[in-house]
């Protein structure tokens, strides 16, 4: 069973992730692309590392914007699943 974050990581992750908000057990980020096939694409990527990870994303799309919602639902929170994907999610850009 995956543990949620504590208080202390949870303090600690704007400075680790300046580009991810944390709304509630949610770390939230959205980007916008060129146009859809350069979105498509980058969720196309996002999909591959969900699924080596087992770990996958809630996220809506529109047209060329994908916002992506990251918490671990077997833990009912952010656990440092989420800090993971949000970090090979970064790694991607
Ligand atoms: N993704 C997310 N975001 N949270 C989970 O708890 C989770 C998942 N659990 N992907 C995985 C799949 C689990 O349901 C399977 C059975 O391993």
């Amino acid at each position: 069973m995956v543990e949620k974050l504590d208080n202390q990581a949870r303090a600690a992750l704007a400075a680790q992730l300046p580009d991810w908000q944390l709304d509630g057990e949610h770390l939230k980020r959205t980007l916008r692309f060129k146009d859809f096939s350069a979105a498509w694409g980058f969720m196309n990527r996002v999909a591959l590392l969900a699924e080596a990870q087992d770990h996958h994303p809630e996220w809506f799309n529109v047209y060329n914007r994908v916002e992506i919602a990251l918490t671990t639902h077997d833990a009912g929170g952010l656990s440092a699943r989420d800090v993971k994907m949000a970090r090979a999610i970064d790694a991607l850009l």
